[in-house]
């Protein structure tokens, strides 16, 4: 019987455009200038969100917040290939994410102002409430794509992880389980270098994270995960071999954390300012909007339109969402189980909730 051995497996390495906007022609996937103006738009204002909610927990306007600065191609990418229908998975780092899914903004803040309400999906969308607890959703991806295989629905499963959340039992189960099942399921690695203060190197030996997927007998690509084409056509090859019943892919985006890791950090204690800024020259949006002004889609006038019709946006939600009163909070009591136990009720009223 001929052996396979491990080195008969390649990771691919997905770039489409480089850091100077030069797009390689031939890998270039199928996008409508409309389309492609429409992601652009999409990156423009969950940017301008991202340094809002930010600006917003240091002014004590908002209780915390996790930016996804330099992850923002991983999630718009992605989304623009995925139906209503389908399910996304997300993590915290996940609100440009959600808006892209339709999530009202005001719902976001909300979220991040510990209303819990917030996370409440529209309608006729399925998103997955966010995760704060590390990989434990990835679990939770592969049983919706393996429900909707058995239901005969063409939906497909999306759930979006940190690097650090592969170290963890839940993803290795996980992709066992979506490979073993051929479970419709897009597992997406925003790999952004750093868990909290810990570097890729040191939280595996592997080369990369793609390189996992070997393992359980599935696709694994690696892309660079500031180049909003390259995610685009992993996302959209993975999910369209996925909703045609033929398996699940891990895809590894090779990004950058631009920011801290949570408003209770200051990444400067880890990282060097080099490495920072060498990584600032690769982002996602000047890159596409260099790409833009060469297929002249993009020149001054309609850069600056986008900005304020996107700081308009956000700021329109922002009043929204500092008008909305608090939730009861007798609801962290009430909703646990069908009746509240005696201890619950001890400490509601420990809590002088009536
Ligand atoms: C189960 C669990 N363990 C530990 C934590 C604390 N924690 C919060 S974020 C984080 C690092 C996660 O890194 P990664 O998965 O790479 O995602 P990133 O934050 O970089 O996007 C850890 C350990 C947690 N939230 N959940």
């Amino acid at each position: 019987m001929p052996k396979k051995v491990l080195r008969d497996f390649k990771v691919e390495y997905l770039q489409i455009l480089d850091e100077n906007g030069n797009c390689d022609d031939a890998l270039m996937p199928k996008l409508s200038n409309e389309e492609i103006k429409k992601m652009y738009e999409m990156l423009v204002l969950v940017r301008v969100f991202d340094q809002k909610a930010f600006n917003m927990q240091r002014q004590g306007r908002l209780g915390t917040y996790i930016q996804f600065k330099g992850q923002e191609a991983c999630q718009i990418g992605s989304a623009a290939v995925l139906e209503d229908d389908d399910w996304i998975f997300p993590m915290y780092r996940n609100s440009g994410l959600l808006i892209a899914r339709k999530h009202p903004i005001v719902q976001v803040l909300q979220y991040w102002n510990g209303d819990e309400r917030g996370m409440r999906a529209p309608d006729n969308v399925n998103n997955f409430p966010i995760a704060i607890s590390v990989g434990t959703h990835v679990i939770h991806a592969v049983g919706a794509a393996w429900a909707a295989k058995l239901q005969g629905k063409k939906q497909v499963a999306v759930t979006y992880f940190g690097e650090g959340a592969t170290s963890k039992g839940d993803f290795h189960e996980a992709m066992n389980f979506a490979g073993v099942y051929s479970a419709p399921c897009v597992f997406f690695c925003e790999n952004n270098q750093f868990a909290i203060s810990v570097p890729r190197a040191k939280q595996t030996h592997a080369e990369t994270i793609a390189q996992k997927a070997i393992a359980y007998g599935i696709e694994g690509i690696q892309v660079d995960g500031m180049d909003i084409f390259a995610v685009y056509k992993a996302a959209k090859d993975a999910v369209e071999k996925a909703r045609a019943g033929k398996g699940p892919t891990l895809i590894e985006a090779y990004a950058y954390r631009l920011c801290d890791h949570s408003t209770s950090d200051d990444a400067s204690r880890y990282r060097s300012k080099e490495e920072f800024e060498a990584w600032v020259k690769k982002d996602s949006l000047e890159r596409l909007e260099k790409y833009m002004r060469k297929k002249n889609l993009l020149d001054d006038a309609y850069k600056q339109k986008v900005l304020e019709s996107s700081q308009q946006i956000i700021e329109k939600a922002v009043t929204e969402f500092e008008k909305i009163q608090p939730p009861d909070p007798k609801d962290m009591f009430k909703y646990v189980y069908a009746e509240m136990t005696p201890q619950q009720k001890e400490e509601m009223e420990e809590l002088g909730i009536k």
